[in-house]
């Protein structure tokens, strides 16, 4: 049962166009002429029949119609305009900073198989829902009518979808992280034979509407609904509810040659003109903008999807063309191309959520800049010293508040990202926030352990969900947008990273990374972390030289470490930063326990998942014997040069 038809009550091409007819004006009528395809002009009608705008704007993609969406967005108040020219504020409610997981739902019937870390509704109590809760929800809105493609056209990843929605900035955001293709879209559905619907209403975007707030996502109609929020990641649906159904493509149509991640995709230079590609995972919240940004060429930092290729090579694309970062900690220090982008004139940016002084210039938290005594946050007026009803301390920002921004704006944007083909990707990273336990790089000995490593990331939570605290695991950084079994996905892992016909030399180099040790962990007395945010280019730049050979490595039962040598001379050549062996030692000894209590950590979650591959707990079990041999015969620390005796 599909409650957008049902409700909708649309069926033919023929009904779409009346119904146009009477609801578009003449030039609106002339655009939707051009599209086609039957089943885009129904499902169109069937949001229109369902949602009933007071008027429908068709969005081309043209500069004149994007015009038109950033005049709505301010007329309506949804956005204000800045001081620099082309950048606007928007707010969301206080309630709402982050994703309503907790009213989050898949619309499954009861045999369907749904992730454990999910809710779920049967179609036919859903359709009812959104019955009761979309049904004229746009009176007296417009809806805007938005065709994309999430990846680059003609691609063989490449998904396309349709943003259906009364926020103009919802659509303005979409104009920004995703390519346009009306013109495109008929063609891209008709070779794909699918697309995927969002439809979205901010409602009347009141704090008393927030609890009957609802995130619906349709994989078997590959529709989202969404009504009375307006955080992006609760309704930009193209970003994660279309992600998880990329991952469902993934994972149940194309297993074991398509993978569908929660990675940024960055290229690294090494010697000569070498360009090595870079995915890697890192939970919402972790630095992954960051790490993305790290790389000497940027494609992008959030999404990635790929799939090997005849040449068998690993090919990856972004479905994304923009970045809806998270600026708290955003520094000319850490980040100064993003900070062009944000400080310096000639660039569109929408921000969310951070601080506005009288000067109507934003601010936030960490970025090294001096802070207003005054402005206008997320809650309303700000000023320093400001406290909440517990009497804590208001940020200036919140913690997830946000910047989006077109990519092209970047200067180390790569050409390569409009590439259909992809880029051939050798490296594939997998990190959290672990303050205490794995060191700063590691590789995987085998595909399966490097299965393993994105199985086992853990993380302390951070602000991207709304009511969420504590640690917690974050298997491949992906658990939340993994719509089915976590043992399909992990098995759909397996079947790809061993898939023979991925062909010398192209096998990926699969690691973990971790740059949250603090000294506390290795016998210090402060929380500050050990080395600084640049470091990270030195990780990367040794993953590069690993994946051509050029490096030696030591080898331990949690996997492949760096040698002390190539760090110095990497650390000298990327960052110009000498690297003393203390701060070796501190990074690469094993802790032999704490490691085993990782393992059983994961031994003990693991075993209550359905459909989990047994490989996982051989190799974590392998992984197990090999440290408690090393601990009875070396003790529970192990320092690198044990392993460096043995090369
Ligand atoms: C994330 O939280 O991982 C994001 C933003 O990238 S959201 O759209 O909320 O998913
Ligand atoms: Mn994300």
């Amino acid at each position: 049962m599909d409650p957008l038809h049902t409700l909708g009550k649309i069926s033919s091409p023929d009904q779409a166009r009346n119904l146009f007819a009477s609801k578009l004006d003449s030039i609106q009528s002339a655009k939707i002429a051009k599209i086609k395809h039957p089943d885009v002009l129904v499902r169109i009608a069937n949001a229109i029949a369902l949602c009933r705008p007071s008027k429908v704007f068709i969005n081309t993609g043209s500069e004149e119609d994007k015009d038109v969406i950033r005049k709505i967005a301010i007329e309506k108040g949804e956005e204000r305009a800045l001081a620099m020219a082309g950048h606007t504020i928007h707010f969301d409610l206080a309630g709402e900073q982050g994703r309503i997981v907790d009213r989050t739902y898949y619309i499954a019937e009861p045999e369907d198989l749904v992730s454990s870390l999910a809710n779920r509704m049967p179609p036919e109590k859903a359709a009812k829902e959104i019955e009761n809760h979309m049904s004229g929800i746009m009176e007296n809105l417009t809806m805007i009518v938005g065709f994309y493609m999430r990846g680059p056209v003609g691609s063989p990843a490449a998904n396309p979808a349709l943003e259906l929605t009364s926020s103009a900035y919802i659509s303005h955001s979409a104009e920004l992280l995703y390519r346009s293709a009306f013109d495109d879209f008929d063609h891209e559905v008709a070779q794909k034979g699918y697309f995927f619907t969002n439809v979205h209403s901010e409602g009347l975007n009141r704090t008393e509407d927030l609890p009957h707030a609802r995130v619906f996502m349709d994989r078997k109609y590959q529709t989202t609904y969404a009504w009375k929020c307006t955080y992006a990641g609760n309704t930009l649906l193209l970003k994660k509810g279309n992600h998880r159904f990329a991952v469902d493509k993934a994972v149940y149509r194309n297993r074991g040659r398509e993978l569908s991640e929660h990675m940024f995709i960055t290229g690294i230079n090494g010697p000569g003109d070498r360009t090595t590609w870079c995915a890697g995972a890192a939970p919402s919240g972790c630095g992954k903008t960051t790490t993305a940004m790290a790389g000497n060429v940027f494609i992008g930092d959030d999404l990635a999807q790929m799939w090997i290729a005849q040449d068998g090579s690993i090919r990856t694309i972004n479905p994304e063309n923009g970045i809806f970062g998270i600026v708290e900690g955003v520094n000319v220090e850490g980040d100064p191309l993003l900070m062009k982008v944000l400080r310096q004139p000639g660039c569109e940016v929408i921000w969310s959520n951070i601080l506005v002084d009288e000067n109507f210039k934003p601010h936030w938290v960490g970025n090294m800049e001096p802070v207003p005594e005054k402005g206008i946050n997320f809650q309303g007026e700000w000023h320093q010293g400001k406290t909440n009803d517990k009497a804590e301390p208001i940020p200036i920002s919140h913690p997830n508040s946000r910047c989006t921004l077109a990519s092209e704006n970047l200067d180390n944007y790569s050409p390569e990202a409009a590439n259909p083909e992809g880029v051939v990707t050798r490296i594939f990273t997998y990190s959290g926030r672990d303050a205490d336990t794995m060191p700063p790089v590691w590789v995987a000995k085998t595909p399966d352990a490097g299965v393993v490593i994105g199985a086992c990331i853990v993380s302390a939570t951070t602000a991207t969900e709304v009511g969420v605290t504590g640690i917690k695991r974050a298997p491949w950084a992906n658990a939340p947008f993994i719509p089915g079994a976590l043992g399909d996905y992990m098995d759909a892992q397996f079947k790809f990273f061993n898939n023979p016909d991925i062909k010398e030399p192209f096998k990926p180099v699969i690691a973990g990374l971790n740059y949250f040790l603090t000294h506390r962990a290795r016998g210090g007395d402060s929380d500050k972390l050990l080395g600084e945010k640049q470091d990270v280019k030195v990780w990367l730049a040794w993953l590069e030289r690993y994946a051509h050979n050029e490096v030696g490595y030591l080898s331990t039962p949690i996997g492949n470490l760096p040698c002390y040598n190539d760090l110095t001379e990497l650390f000298k050549q990327i960052i110009d930063k000498d690297y003393p062996r203390s701060l070796y030692d501190m990074q690469f000894t094993l802790y032999t326990v704490k490691i085993i209590q990782r393992i059983e950590l994961q031994e003990k979650a693991y075993v209550n998942e359905e459909h989990l591959p047994e490989k996982l707990f051989k190799i974590l079990a392998a992984q197990k014997s090999a440290l408690l041999d090393l601990k009875e015969k070396v003790g529970d620390v192990i320092m690198p040069d044990y392993f460096e005796n043995l090369i």
